[in-house]
């Protein structure tokens, strides 16, 4: 029997297609009913979402289809994104946005007593990610669909995504999230597309049959690799793209040979083991530790992708050769760089390729972006542990070492050191792998993520591979998506835009720029101000149900939202809130604009002083929000388990951004895009994207402070003496003795002795230096605020010329610098 075929006609007058009220409705019961098994009367808010998400999947299973159909005969170039995090955020509401139903569904369910809005609170949040490199991948992945390109997102399925932080008397616990105990309606599992991935052992030599010497690996473990996968829609095209995450499973056969010894539990083990793999995401952000299982991830999600997109070639009738024809395979950092020796290893162990043609397809395949400039924050590998798991791809590492270096020494004839420094093997002290080197010397293409970290990059980090090889380095500076972060979660500012410009902007973010004609127009600033003031007040509840503290929307709302990192310097944002509250402490009368401090973000669990860098912004709110004498005019909240969920709530309810790291130090900043597109000013350093930005809205609409990365340099060159800036200013020696002798620790002077004495003895991120101009900054601030009128012009022109700063933009410049892709228009079936 051969199936017959689909009858597009049964398919548009399926309940589960189409897009009429009724249809909706009865659908939407139907889930209720057969997939949750139960009935209106009885059901909860989690039912209700999960038939509402069963109902929108249905719809978006259409353009899924149509899109595979589509690309199953067209020949173009595919992308695939590698990345060993996807921050993708809640997929309800999004989805609603990018196939236009928004509003219809609104009413269906309205229609049948029931709140939208209630619905979409439901949803877990797939926290598959730490901060700005997972989420970048959920923004491009939006955007990739939307300019209707050709792509594929591949990463891992953490069974406990990012934890859950709560505070406990000020501090930072951990809670495992367990995103997955209601299961997950977006995803289907594709065991038939599984991958067996073969880890550890050890390598052998052989004779082939003409007689040529090779290599054979022989492997200790396998583990399955199951992909699952989730729909990513473009937004109002035909297009949805996939996500295809991996979960490590144990192998049958496997435990069986050990059960049939007789070895029950020990079978059973094993197979536990196996699926520890894909357990946990390892929350440190910027700090890689050498842990074994996090490379058994990488190498694991990458041997199951490139597999993945091999048998998708020979599906399509290509040969291996053509294997970069077919493929652009981008490295989201080094954390999927390994499979640069993996594709090696398959071309020339497996199709026994000869070692150039391997090299000239592998190298035509990878495209490498780099995220960060910190030198600790580079993966490296002790030689010991990488051969322990991948004996097979350490030896094909040292022979494209040794080919490389070949070619730096002809390059630079006697120049050892440059060779020494260019090696993908540091041999400094304990021998390890560098990952950078080998996803750069595998790459036809490397890019920084803004402007001024491409400058560094190219005079720092990779600066002798700049020298080698310049035409291989590129710019693009990051972007983020404005159907989430403005369609999503700004409706009422859309609104306004909808009337004064269209709706075009949304696929299109340049058209902002047709509202800086109403920036003077005082009718529209006063609709700006309430908008603005409405979200503050729904940010106002928010913070009061999620911290017991009330906040007053008429202040101004100054935030900081991000990791906790020194880098990021919310420590220097902490003592002038200190000089602030002492100002009203020493002159009761003193014109302090009354003003409420928001931060949120996670700490890595292992992060000491991070950790305690929350403390101190929890220690500072319990002093001065129950300080009667300041009569609520400052206020500080920190808000619990920052997310990409509380991001949308937070971005639209801000009026000023901080943006406050030491310069040089931030690669890009996409958080910074997501304030300035939602109408808040920019308080910030000339560092990563907030140059661009400050570029784009014009220094009179951004607040600059601090040194630039070249003074930074030559501040350090000098030799910096952080005791000496500290006695100079009497404002922060003040502040820092009162953190010193314990007002916000109740006279305990131990506390918060790590962060005075990091900060009199070392400063390593030099807060000292940037304070005064900060704290003189921070004045500036103020009177612009109070100037309401010129504030609001400044808020207008923020969003209005921000349009550079969608990640459609971004991914136009991959695809048209790196990929070379282009579109493919899909019809539905
Ligand atoms: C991460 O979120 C970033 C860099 C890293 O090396 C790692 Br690991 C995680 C961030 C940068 O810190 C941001 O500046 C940048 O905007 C973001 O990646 C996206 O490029």
């Amino acid at each position: 029997m051969s199936p017959t075929e689909l009858s597009a006609d049964l398919l548009h007058a399926s309940d589960r297609t189409s897009l009429s009220k009724d249809s909706f409705k009865r659908a939407f019961i139907d889930n209720l009913f057969y997939t949750q098994g139960k009935f209106l009367q009885v059901a909860t808010h989690k039912d209700y979402y999960q038939a509402l998400a069963y109902t929108v999947r249905d719809r978006l299973l259409y353009r899924w289809v149509s899109t595979a159909t589509a690309y199953t005969g067209q020949v173009s170039r595919t992308v695939s994104y590698l990345s060993a995090e996807f921050l993708m955020g809640p997929s309800l509401g999004n989805t609603l946005i990018n196939l236009g139903i928004l509003d219809e569904v609104r009413q269906a369910v309205g229609e049948l007593g029931l709140d939208l809005t209630d619905l979409l609170d439901q949803e877990a949040e797939p926290g598959l990610g730490n901060g700005g490199l997972g989420r970048l991948a959920a923004c491009f992945i939006d955007s990739l669909a939307t300019l209707e390109l050709p792509a594929l997102g591949y990463g891992i399925r953490y069974e406990h995504g990012i934890f859950y932080q709560t505070i406990v008397d000020g501090w930072q616990v951990e809670n495992t999230d367990n995103w997955l105990r209601y299961g997950n309606p977006w995803e289907i599992r594709r065991p038939e597309w599984s991958v067996e991935v073969k880890i550890g052992g050890f390598t052998e030599t052989y004779t082939d049959t003409e007689d040529r010497h090779r290599v054979r690996w022989v492997p200790a473990k396998t583990v399955v690799g199951v992909p699952f996968d989730s729909p990513i829609p473009g937004y109002r095209v035909n297009t949805a793209n996939t996500l295809r995450l991996w979960s490590a499973e144990a192998t049958q056969s496997f435990d069986f040979e050990v059960f049939n010894r007789g070895d029950y539990l020990g079978a059973v083990n094993k197979k536990v083991t196996s699926e520890n793999l894909t357990k946990i995401l390892y929350p440190n952000d910027e700090t890689p530790q050498g842990k074994e299982l996090r490379l058994e991830q990488q190498y694991f999600f990458v041997a199951c992708s490139l597999h993945d997109m091999i048998r998708i070639l020979k599906g399509q009738g290509g040969s291996i050769e053509r294997f970069h024809e077919k493929f652009a395979v981008q490295l989201n950092d080094t954390h999927p760089a390994i499979g640069v020796a993996e594709l090696m290893r398959i071309l020339v162990d497996d199709y026994l390729l000869p070692w150039n043609d391997a090299w000239s397809i592998t190298t035509q395949t990878f495209g490498y972006t780099n995220h960060t400039l910190l030198p600790e924050a580079l993966e490296r590998w002790p030689l010991d542990l990488f051969r322990r798991l991948l004996p097979r791809h350490l030896e094909l590492i040292f022979e494209i070492n040794e080919r490389f270096l070949h070619d730096v020494r002809v390059a630079f004839l006697g120049d050892e050191a440059r060779v020494r420094a260019l090696s993908l093997i540091d041999e400094t002290g304990e021998r390890y792998v560098r990952m950078a080197h080998l996803a750069t010397v595998g790459s036809h293409a490397v890019n920084g993520v803004a402007t001024l970290h491409s400058d560094l990059l190219k005079k720092d980090v990779l600066a002798d591979f700049y020298a080698l090889s310049p035409q291989k380095f590129h710019s693009i500076t990051n972007g983020v998506t404005p159907r989430r972060w403005l369609a999503l979660a700004n409706p009422r500012l859309c609104e306004l835009f909808r009337e004064t410009i269209g709706d075009g902007w949304a696929k299109e973010l340049d058209q902002l720029r047709r509202l800086e004609r109403h920036a003077d127009d005082a009718a529209f600033a006063e609709r700006w101000r309430a908008i603005k003031l409405d979200n503050k007040r729904q940010l106002a509840d928010l913070i009061v149900q999620r911290t017991g503290i009330e906040v007053d929307p008429e202040s101004m709302f100054d935030v900081q939202v991000k990791r906790i990192h020194e880098y990021k310097r919310q420590h220097l944002a902490v003592l002038q809130i200190i000089a602030m509250y002492h100002r009203l402490k020493s002159d009761p009368n003193a014109e302090v604009l009354p003003r409420t401090f928001i931060f949120s973000g996670k700490a890595a669990p292992g992060y000491a002083i991070a950790k305690l860098m929350i403390r101190l912004i929890t220690a500072i709110g319990d002093v001065i929000n129950y300080d009667p004498e300041v009569r609520g005019r400052l206020k500080v909240v920190f808000m619990p388990n920052f997310s990409v969920t509380t991001g949308q709530r937070i971005y639209p309810g801000a009026d000023l951004s901080e943006q406050i790291s030491l310069a040089g130090k931030e690669a890009s900043g996409t958080g910074n895009m997501k304030f300035a597109m939602n109408g808040a000013l920019t308080i910030g350093t000339m560092d990563g994207a907030n140059i661009e930005i400050c570029e784009e809205v014009g220094s009179d609409n951004f607040f600059t402070f601090g040194m630039t990365a070249a003074q930074v340099e030559e501040r350090r060159r000098a030799g910096y003496d952080p005791r000496e800036v500290i006695e100079a200013n009497p404002e922060l020696h003040a502040v820092v003795e009162l953190i010193r002798n314990g007002l916000f620790s109740r006279g305990d002077t131990e506390l918060f002795k790590p962060i005075i004495d990091g900060l009199l003895w070392h400063d390593t991120y030099m807060l000292a230096a940037d304070y005064a101009s900060y704290s003189d900054c921070q004045l500036e601030v103020d009177r612009a605020y109070r100037d309401t009128a010129r504030w609001t012009r400044m808020s207008i022109l923020n969003v209005a010329r921000s349009g550079k700063f969608s990640s459609d933009r971004s991914i136009q410049e991959y695809a048209d610098k790196i990929w070379k892709v282009t579109p493919v228009s899909v019809p539905l079936l």
